[in-house]
């Protein structure tokens, strides 16, 4: 596919100040009728360019300019685009009639039906399959829509911003108009039509302005809305607090639709939702889904001001508003649960998926250089990475100059579309610190290693640290390089977080040479240089550095650490997440041996799980008993790092069957090992108070699912008694859940039983039917493989609804690394299937699925011919879409 780049960007040759649309929705086809009021851009390259209106998928019935009707040679259409070939005015009205037809629109991009209604998608691209129109973030303008619909299917009329005027009209048909008085880029443009319960409520911001808040959803959910209302507000309240950023409308909707490609969209004033981010109630929902909830409505509110007061010049930009909305709603998370277990549960998903993705063919800054189908950009790197980035600048120049710099930045930027040198000029500025090294960040793709090394000198009482950063070149700049482009790369500007722990557990003062006296326990260090060193001073006993506190920088640490260095830093760090992260080093050492014992056919006989582990495992269940614990630390401490984590650990060939064997065998060992403490725990753990996701109860149900998932793995009489009761007895989805999932796993005659029982339960809520699905779809028994494959022909699955696809399909190739890479070739023959048959359909949906193949150069010989094959028949695909035909490509490289 034709590349485009961020060099080439050049202003828009003309601006559009104003957008009136006229929408008439008919069974057969919808009418849109808009009139746009543009004039020449006086920052135009060119002066005279011509006019090039973008537009796809629509049937043009008329252009008319100031009024009159343009004559057949008066325009031409050509390759998506509407060309005028009139001399123009330096400013003028357009006015286009077309027809488009969203009930075939399986695209999900765009105007779309959806069960109960008709909904929109327009970020990135999406405006151009509804109007014609300068479809690029920098033309921003004011809309006035106006839609007209069948009254008694379509009972509910929205728009942005304030609804101005409604009516009756014709035969059972009805209208609404609506203003915004806001302007915006048209990828933020939204409209609904639609038979919607909806659940109303109002805040009063801190200026005293009332915001009318509504949720809206499909007719007999209300009862699953109060949670996303609750969000919403703590959302709007925390940004005043924080930020001192206020709601600037006077209706702020939130409606929930189930077709969604993405999570939800940030729409000006009219948030569209995927029911899964908004619906919640404690029968259907995990505590998971209610944080999920908290967390990405909390994301799209933010947006208003990070994306929609300020948005982007180019999509080269996206981090710009992404990675900085991520980074607030990470903070938000940390500030309305347990700051500890947010922070390690955002990093577990940037090691989960962002990793992978710098270390494969897809690698990318957090500002690509260029794309083919933007819509593959919106990836872990240029949000997971992108949040780590802004945090950085956060923790270099501390927290209350960060605030001055968000403050210069809506100064200066508000109302604008701009760049990320803009955001990080704004921090510059207000901070005094010089960022010029640090924007390395945005260009270099790749996630740096950094080598630590320490040197005690007991005499000198002298504590020595040594930095190298690494950052060999990823396929991005291998890319780069073929095509003959310049590129530079330098050491990052990056900030290392860390602490000295002495052999009693205490934190010792940190005096760096050449400073007079200790500064606290806690320092941030700042590397700027491949190699650089810190000495510290009056160190009167070999300490044991904390390095990386609170994952500092987004970089894989390189670091010596003796078991039992690693084993003090999970007892007396005073640092939450590096608490965990010393745990998860410990598990990863003893795991990777262990894969090698696997491979060598010695894995089964355990030698290589030190019997200090379980010890220490053994302390940490028994912490549990201590009411100043956190169960939810706990259980995320319990938690193994994932095979797909493991994955990237492993140098050389990844060999899943024997990853898969050494966690199984870890979990085992522990099992059987600490088999009364986890009962006990487990036990001691059940709630008798009403369901609430609150912190306390999440954590406590937390640690306790995470034991029954240790018990289960036995597969013992007594574990399936566990198992059955916890599925017979919950009252939420938490424990009902994990429970089907343990058994999910298992090869034994309950286990069809209860999946069949769930089902009939739960087969009229799609949300938990999807829950069914993916717990089929992750489960390591035997028969994964062939179950997901006749799943996809289950009438519970729908390959056009995205989240069924994202539970099976996606949950197979990115969650069971053993299955999805079957060395008979059936995973790989199964993603390729299913690709092929959304490729027209859903061309995002289906791309990602195809990033399931990302790492396959990383597998033996064999398993890599069968994932090649597999590629090649998806790239020989007639008409393949540029979204997956990217994505193919780069793989196959
Ligand atoms: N802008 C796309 C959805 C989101 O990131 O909020
Ligand atoms: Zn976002």
């Amino acid at each position: 596919p034709q590349a485009i780049y961020l060099k080439d960007y050049t202003p828009p040759p003309f601006l559009i100040d104003t957008v009136d649309l006229d929408v008439a929705i008919f069974d057969e086809n919808t009418r849109v009728r808009s009139r746009m009021g543009l004039r020449r851009n006086p920052a135009a390259a060119d002066p005279q360019a011509s006019l090039c209106l973008d537009g796809e998928d629509l049937v043009l019935e008329s252009v008319a300019l100031d009024g009159r009707i343009l004559a057949a040679g008066e325009y031409v259409l050509c390759g998506g685009r509407l060309l005028l070939r009139v001399e123009l005015p330096e400013a003028f009205m357009l006015e286009t009639v077309s027809l488009i037809e969203p009930d075939k629109n399986t695209q999900l991009s765009g105007f779309y039906r959806s069960k109960d209604g008709y909904f929109t998608q327009c970020e990135a691209e999406g405006f151009r399959r509804i109007t014609w129109f300068l479809d690029r973030p920098d033309v921003m303008a004011k809309y006035t829509v106006t839609l007209h619909a069948d009254k008694a299917k379509f009972p509910v009329l929205l728009s942005n911003g304030n609804p101005v005027a409604s009516g009756s009209e014709g035969v059972g048909r009805h209208w609404a108009k609506w203003v915004d008085p806001f302007r915006k880029p048209s990828y933020l443009f939204a409209m609904v039509a639609a038979k919607l319960d909806v659940l109303r409520e109002d805040y009063q911001t801190r200026s005293g302005r009332t915001v009318h808040c509504a949720v809206f959803v499909e007719p007999g959910k209300l009862d699953q809305c109060a949670h996303a209302m609750a969000a919403l507000k703590k959302s709007m309240k925390w940004d005043e607090v924080v930020f001192g950023l206020e709601m600037d409308l006077d209706h702020y909707m939130i409606v929930a639709v189930g077709d969604f490609n993405m999570g939800a969209m940030e729409n000006k004033g009219l948030n569209i939702f995927n029911t899964k981010c908004v619906l919640a109630s404690p029968d259907t929902a995990t505590d998971s889904d209610f944080q999920h909830i908290d967390r990405v409505v909390a994301h799209e509110y933010f947006h208003n001001w990070t994306g929609d007061r300020v948005t982007c010049r180019d999509w080269f930009q996206l981090s710009l508003k992404e990675g900085l909305t991520v980074f607030r709603d990470q903070q938000f998370g940390m500030d309305m649960h347990s700051a500890g277990v947010t922070r390690i549960q955002d990093v577990r998903t940037l090691r989960a998926a962002q990793f992978p993705e710098d270390a494969g063919p897809m690698a990318h800054p957090i500002r690509p250089a260029s794309y083919a189908e933007i819509n593959n950009f919106y990836s872990a790197t240029v949000y997971e990475k992108g949040a780590e980035v802004i945090r950085m600048i956060h923790t270099l120049i501390g927290k209350s100059a960060f605030r001055a710099g968000m403050d210069l930045y809506f100064k200066r930027h508000d109302g604008h579309a701009v760049t990320c040198e803009d955001f990080v000029s704004a921090m510059a500025d207000a901070s005094g610190v010089d960022l010029t090294q640090f924007k390395r960040w945005y260009n270099q793709a790749g996630t740096p290693r950094l080598v630590a090394r320490g040197e005690y000198d007991a005499a000198a009482r002298r504590f020595t640290l040594s930095f190298t950063q690494q950052y060999p070149a990823t396929a991005y700049e291998r890319r780069l390089e073929a095509e003959g482009r310049k590129f530079s790369r330098g050491a990052y500007h990056l900030p290392v977080v860390l602490g000295l722990i002495g052999p009693d557990g205490a934190e010792l003062p940190l005096r760096l040479a050449g400073e007079d006296k200790a500064v606290g326990t806690q320092r941030v260090l700042e590397l700027r240089e491949d190699e650089q060193t810190f000495v510290f001073e009056d160190v009167a006993v070999q300490p044991v550095p904390s390095l990386l506190r609170g994952f500092s920088a987004p970089v894989i640490l390189d670091y010596p650490y003796a078991e039992a260095e690693l084993t003090h830093l999970m007892a007396h760090d005073t640092d939450a997440f590096s608490r965990w992260e010393a745990g998860q080093r410990l598990a990863t050492q003893i795991l990777l041996r262990g894969i090698e014992a696997f491979q060598t056919g010695k894995g089964e006989a355990l030698g290589w799980i030190p019997a200090s582990y379980v010890e220490a495992i053994r302390t940490l269940l028994a912490s549990a008993a201590d009411p100043e614990s956190d169960p939810a630390l706990i259980a995320e401490a319990l938690t193994l790092p994932s095979e797909v984590v493991l994955a990237e650990a492993v140098s050389g060939v990844v060999d899943p069957d024997a990853i898969h064997g050494a966690r199984e065998a870890l979990i085992g060992h522990l099992a059987a090992q600490l088999k009364g403490e986890l009962l006990m725990t487990y036990q001691a753990l059940k709630l008798s108070a009403p369901y609430s996701p609150d912190a306390a109860q999440v954590g406590a149900r937390a640690l306790r699912n995470t034991c029954l998932d240790y018990l289960a793995g036995s597969a013992t009489v007594e574990a399936l008694a566990l198992l059955k009761a916890q599925l017979d007895e919950a009252d939420n989805m938490t424990d009902s859940v994990a429970a089907l999932a343990a058994l999910a796993n298992l090869d034994v005659p309950e286990r069809q039983a209860a999946l069949d029982a769930f089902l009939e339960r739960w087969k009229h809520e799609a949300l938990v039917v999807d829950k069914w699905l993916n717990v089929q779809a992750l489960s390591s028994a035997a028969d994964t493989g062939s179950r997901v494959r006749s799943l996809l022909d289950h009438p519970a699955f729908d390959i056009r609804n995205p989240n069924k696809v994202y539970a099976l399909v996606r949950a197979f190739c990115r969650g069971n690394p053993r299955h999805f890479h079957a060395a008979d070739g059936s995973g790989y023959a199964l993603a390729a299937d299913v690709i092929l048959l959304l490729d027209s359909a859903n061309p995002q949906v289906a791309s990602r699925i195809a990033r399931s193949f990302d790492a396959w150069r990383r597998f033996d010989a064999a398993r890599q011919s069968l994932a090649r094959t597999q590629l090649l028949r998806i790239q020989a695909k007639t008409d393949l879409s540029r979204d997956v035909g990217e994505v193919i490509g780069r793989a196959l490289e």
